[in-house]
Parts: C-alpha cells; sequence; structure tokens
C-alpha cells in the first residue's frame, strides 16, 4: 500500500520505507513488524495477536478450573475489500451529542457477520494505538448496507450497529491510520491526516465506496462533511451529524 505525501506535510513518524519513488513512502503494517519482532521466522503463521489470543484462552481455562471452553477465535471469511472504512467522526469543537463513530460499508452482495472483525488506529507519529474489536457475534452488517461501530456518547443512539466503548474509552486520534482486519487478514485500510472539529470525515459518496479506492485523505476521495441539521426537523440532539450508517453525501 502505497500512501502519497504532498510536499510540505507534517513528518510521519513510524515503521515507513522509502519505495522507488522519492515522493512516496511506503506504510508496514504494525500487524508485519509485530510478526518479525516476535514471531520466529520459521514460525510464520503463528502470529502476535493469535499467540495472545490462545494464552488469554489457556489463562482463562485455568482461572475457571476448567469450568468452561476456551474463548472461541472468531475470524470472519473475509477478502480485502468487502469492508470499506466510509465514514469517521471524531471529537468535537462544541456541545455534541452525536459521538464519535467509525462507518463502515459492505461491498459485497451478502451480508457479513462482523463478528471478530479488529479495527486498529495507529498514530501518524507511532506514538500511540487504538484498537478493539467486535465482540458480538449477533452483529451483521447488510449486503450494500453499512454499519456504524460507535464510542460510548453514541453508544445508544438509533444509527449505531456496535459500541465498542466498553473496551477502549478514548477519542479517536486526531492523525491515524486506520485498518481493519478479520484476525490477520486485512479487510481495508486508510490514512487521515486530521478528523473535521465540526462534522464528519467523509468518502466521497458520488461513487460506490470502494476499498482501493479510499486509501488517503491526501488523493480528494475524502471531504468534511458539516452539513447542518435540517432548520425544519425538530431539535433532539446537538452537533453536526453526517451520515451515520447512511450513504455519503457528494463531495463539493
Ligand atoms: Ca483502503
Ligand atoms: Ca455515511
Amino acid at each position: 500500500m502505497i500512501f502519497p505525501v504532498k510536499a510540505g506535510s507534517p513528518p510521519i513518524i513510524g515503521a515507513f520505507a522509502v519505495a522507488a519513488s522519492p515522493s512516496h513512502v511506503r506504510w508496514i503494517a504494525p500487524h508485519a513488524r509485530q510478526r518479525s519482532i516476535y514471531s520466529d521466522p520459521d514460525e510464520p503463521l503463528m502470529s502476535r495477536r493469535h499467540s495472545i489470543l490462545l494464552v488469554s484462552g489457556i489463562a482463562l481455562t485455568a482461572g475457571l478450573c476448567c469450568t468452561r471452553a476456551p474463548l472461541e477465535r472468531i475470524c470472519p471469511d473475509l477478502s480485502p475489500g468487502d469492508l470499506v472504512i466510509t465514514e469517521i467522526r471524531g471529537k468535537q469543537a462544541g456541545v455534541d451529542t452525536y459521538g464519535e463513530w467509525i462507518e463502515l460499508y459492505n461491498a459485497t452482495d451478502e451480508a457479513i457477520a462482523l463478528g471478530g472483525i479488529s479495527v486498529d488506529l495507529y498514530k501518524l507519529d507511532g506514538s500511540g494505538d487504538f484498537r478493539f474489536l467486535v465482540r458480538d457475534e449477533e452483529v451483521e452488517i447488510p449486503a450494500r448496507g453499512y454499519a456504524v461501530l460507535s464510542g460510548v456518547v453514541a453508544a445508544d443512539k438509533p444509527f449505531t450497529t456496535y459500541a465498542y466503548g466498553d473496551e477502549i474509552d478514548a477519542d479517536l486520534f486526531a492523525g491515524a491510520f486506520v485498518e481493519v482486519y478479520s484476525c490477520e487478514n486485512e479487510v481495508d485500510q486508510m490514512f487521515y491526516r486530521a478528523l473535521p472539529a465540526e462534522g464528519t470525515l467523509s468518502l466521497d459518496g458520488a461513487v460506490e465506496p470502494a476499498a482501493d479506492d479510499n486509501d488517503s485523505t491526501d488523493d480528494g476521495r475524502w471531504c468534511t462533511d458539516a452539513t447542518p441539521a435540517d432548520p425544519n426537523e425538530p431539535v433532539t440532539e446537538l452537533g453536526i451529524r453526517g451520515t451515520p450508517g447512511e450513504a455519503n453525501r457528494p463531495c463539493p
């Protein structure tokens, strides 16, 4: 995956390698780094994440003294591009009741069970990461439809598909790499340099979302959706909503 870097853009510190063109850098997925650091090269199939889950399962079993089976590891059978990151709403500048969330699009013709999907965010300067796992096997994203993964504030909103606030109660990073995984299999990734202080970071709704067309907010496919609320509608929430669970608006 090649991410273009604009002239004058703030430096991105982390695991990068210079690609063929000096104007590009290549992001090395942290998962790959973890494997190279923690795994024997002769045992490439055992990732750190797998090890952690396996150890967790063993520890849980031991702690309960054999009264329960180990946690089952769920790995949805997904191909790259089956899910697409389409909209992100971060911390807002003013009073806000819509909360923070990440929207995904199902680019297939079948519903997808999201249990076992992980979403990872890495700060652009490499100083932190943010990760959660969809732990509900009942959660689905309809064919050619949307799912909204929400933090604490939006946990009970009608548009929320799954709330991750029990796992991590923190603001989304101001700038980050975002990766969606099914176990070790990457389904989509993109990066953004900044989240809007009002409204959402929105993938252009003029065309159907595609995972190979959303990789960077530098390439013009993304824009800020700061569309104000319809003045004819009753005011029940505060903030600029965006389009959670719905197709995005076309970018200007
Ligand atoms: Ca992508
Ligand atoms: Ca949307």
